[in-house]
């Protein structure tokens, strides 16, 4: 038993189930490796009475969660036992020297062909809390993701109380539909792809939607603790704001970084985010039910998915006359879809630890900037074909203008043996070709140019790079994700980035350290980072529908001149495309 030490029991109502084998990560002494074996395999699923057949691992849904302590080695094997082609993205780990493991298809391996296997390998250096898992290739992450909970070094521990629990909160987004379908049909007609049926709390859609009543989660706690919940938003298209009602949460990491707790009752957390917080159970509450809900901050043209999904916070012991608890309980008020005031505070009050323990390393001095606008756009309709797209056009997205096109082999494959010959060329812009008002009235010319382009870094490069949003067919939120490294978001700001007035403002000192970024709606975004990983680095939108119209581009960090600033050459198991 001792292993289960620190087990949390979710009282979750229908066939999903997880303990938490917390103290099974605890070994005697320091780093160890892990061992896991991922098996991704077709099987039947039913939500809001809706039975389809879609990929699962290990056959659950979401997948089995991998636990590790910092420093520890991770080795996963992943078998495809499907009829698709997979890849498995460790989603926020640095990949310090271990590129080849970072998973996106097409970027950094080909794909696991149906039938065969590949063992990702990496150890985990200098983070520490939630992280997430998913596939990284078309849209199979909506069902094939999982969380990643890194503990702190045995014997270290967190900065703020010990909570009594510990429970991943999963967010996803579920649709009746096979989601290989709709995007390839998003894709054939130019047009927005449907949005999804329902959004998910680990894979449940909650008691508001028709005939999911059975499918709620529901976490049982007991008074006067505090508990801390490990909140990932792997949904594909859509930032959540989440509250739970009656109750305060303190905000306590992000990405896997520490910050300076804050308190507060709305959360915003945006698709390949993760954000850690306490939740302090009231000390008198004893047989009390509170409806804990999610649902999306949107502010662009097209449509979405304005659902909402609920869960129940239950004190006391679940019960079978509880089971249907959830009717009738007041939702939490959320702010409004459009809430950009609300997100643009929100976002404000992170801020890093920044002490001696957990420094910000931000660069003070900058080797190189970019300046990129992030945004939508049109691609031409083939002659032969009408398109549904905007003006009879396809949708498309880009940064700096160009939409990327996924080459048919890995970049990294092609740059390490020094055959980009025909994959892809260096001259990705570091600034927009045509300038225009961003924020303002669109230009008139929509169409965005395409190709596969990269920016070449030598190692050790400070950058900095400010990622501007388009009014382009609407002015939107982008959740900017970029493998390989965190960065330090040293500014944002609404509107046009303004060069002259606008960095005296950055924030050196204790910016939020983080993987994924929203660029404000409208407005920019600053980040730096230094380049002290060799290998191929995506970059893209967070959201899989702007991924897929384009809106994507990688970095190449050349190695240092001493060996530990290599990159090793590839495990014999890489897969071939
Ligand atoms: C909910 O009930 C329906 C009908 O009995 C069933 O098909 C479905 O699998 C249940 N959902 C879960 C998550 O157990
Ligand atoms: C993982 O990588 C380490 C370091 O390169 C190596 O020593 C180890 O053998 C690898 N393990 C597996 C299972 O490939
Ligand atoms: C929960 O909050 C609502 C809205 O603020 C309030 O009306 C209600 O009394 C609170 N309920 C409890 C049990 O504290
Ligand atoms: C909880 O109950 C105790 C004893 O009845 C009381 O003194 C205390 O004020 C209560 N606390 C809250 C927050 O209601
Ligand atoms: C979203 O749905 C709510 C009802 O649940 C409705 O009041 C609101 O107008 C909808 N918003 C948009 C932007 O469609
Ligand atoms: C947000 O939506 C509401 C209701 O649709 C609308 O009245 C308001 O103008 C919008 N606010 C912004 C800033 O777009
Ligand atoms: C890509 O750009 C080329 C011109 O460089 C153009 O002919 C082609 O139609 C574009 N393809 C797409 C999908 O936009
Ligand atoms: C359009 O032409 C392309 C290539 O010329 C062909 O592959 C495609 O099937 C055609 N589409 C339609 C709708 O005819
Ligand atoms: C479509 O074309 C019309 C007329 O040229 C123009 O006014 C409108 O802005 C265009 N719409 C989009 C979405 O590009
Ligand atoms: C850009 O467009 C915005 C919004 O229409 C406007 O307020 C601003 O003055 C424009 N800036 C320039 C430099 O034209
Ligand atoms: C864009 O279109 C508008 C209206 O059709 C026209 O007045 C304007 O001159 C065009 N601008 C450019 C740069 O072509
Ligand atoms: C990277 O550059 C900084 C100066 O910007 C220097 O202090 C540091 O030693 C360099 N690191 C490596 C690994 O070369
Ligand atoms: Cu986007």
């Amino acid at each position: 038993m001792a292993a289960y030490l620190c087990m949390v029991a979710i009282f979750i109502i229908g066939s999903f189930s997880w303990v938490f084998p917390e103290a099974a990560a605890s070994a005697s002494h320091g780093a160890v490796t892990r061992h896991y074996n991922l098996n991704i395999r077709l099987q039947k699923v039913t939500r809001l009475c809706h039975t389809k057949s879609m990929l699962t691992v290990n056959g659950k849904f979401p997948g089995p969660r991998i636990v590790a302590r910092e420093g520890d080695r991770v080795v996963v094997k992943v078998v495809n036992h499907s009829p698709n082609n997979v890849s498995i993205h460790w989603h926020g780990i640095r990949q310090l020297r271990s590129g080849w493991y970072d998973g996106p298809a097409y970027i950094t391996q080909c794909p696991i062909q149906s039938g065969r296997s590949y063992v990702y390998n990496f150890t985990i250096t200098g983070q520490r809390g939630t992280l997430l898992w998913h596939a990284h290739i078309s849209w199979l992450r909506a069902t094939i993701y999982g969380p990643i909970v890194i503990l702190p070094k045995l014997n270290a521990s967190y900065p703020f109380p010990k909570p009594h629990k510990e429970v991943p909160i999963l967010f996803g987004e579920w649709w009746n539909a096979d989601t290989e379908a709709v995007i390839n049909q998003s894709l054939q007609t130019g047009a927005g792809p449907n949005v999804s049926d329902a959004y998910t709390i680990n894979g449940l859609p909650g008691p508001l939607y028709n005939c999911s009543a059975n499918e709620t989660f529901k976490l049982n706690v007991k008074p006067g603790k505090t508990y801390l919940l490990r909140l990932i938003n792997a949904a594909l298209n859509d930032e959540l704001f989440f509250r739970i009602a009656n109750h305060t949460l303190t905000v306590v990491e992000a990405d896997a970084v520490y910050v300076k707790p804050f308190q507060t009752d709305v959360l915003l957390i945006a698709p390949g985010q993760t954000t850690n917080v306490l939740l302090k159970t009231h000390p008198n509450a004893t047989s009390a039910s509170f409806l804990m809900a999610a649902r999306p901050y949107f502010t662009g043209m097209g449509t979405f998915d304005n659902t909402t999904v609920a869960g129940v916070l239950q004190y006391g012991k679940p019960s079978m006359t509880s089971l249907n608890v959830s009717i009738g309980l007041p939702l939490p008020a959320l702010p409004p879809i459009n809430g950009t005031a609300f997100v643009a505070n929100f976002s404000g009050q992170f801020r890093s630890l920044a002490n001696s323990q957990f420094p910000a390393n931000v660069p003070q001095t900058v080797d190189k900037r970019f300046f990129f606008t992030v945004g939508l756009g049109s691609s031409p309709c083939p002659k032969n074909q009408t398109c549904q797209g905007p003006n009879g056009t396809k949708f498309a997205a880009s940064l700096n203008n160009i939409s990327f096109a996924l080459p048919k082999t890995a970049l990294l494959q092609s740059y390490f043996f020094g055959k980009s010959n025909g994959i892809y060329t260096t001259d990705f812009p570091s600034t927009p070709l045509n300038p225009f008002n961003y924020t303002g009235t669109p230009p008139n010319n929509t169409m965005v140019a395409n190709g596969t382009k990269v920016v070449v870094l030598p190692f050790n490069t400070t950058v900095e790079l400010v990622v501007q949003d388009t009014s382009i067919l609407g002015a939107e939120s982008h959740p900017l994700h970029l493998h390989g490294y965190n960065f330090f978001v040293v500014g944002q700001g609404p509107g046009n980035f303004d060069p002259s007035k606008d960095p005296a403002k950055f924030n050196l000192v204790d910016p939020v350290e983080r993987n994924t970024v929203g660029v404000p709606s409208g407005g920019w975004v600053a980040i730096r980072f230094r380049a002290d990983n060799p290998g191929v680095w995506f970059m893209h939108c967070h959201f899989e529908v702007h991924m897929s119209w384009g809106l994507r581009m990688a970095w190449i960090v050349l190695d240092g001149t001493l060996p530990n600033q290599k990159l090793p050459p590839p495990p014999s198991d890489l897969p071939d495309c």
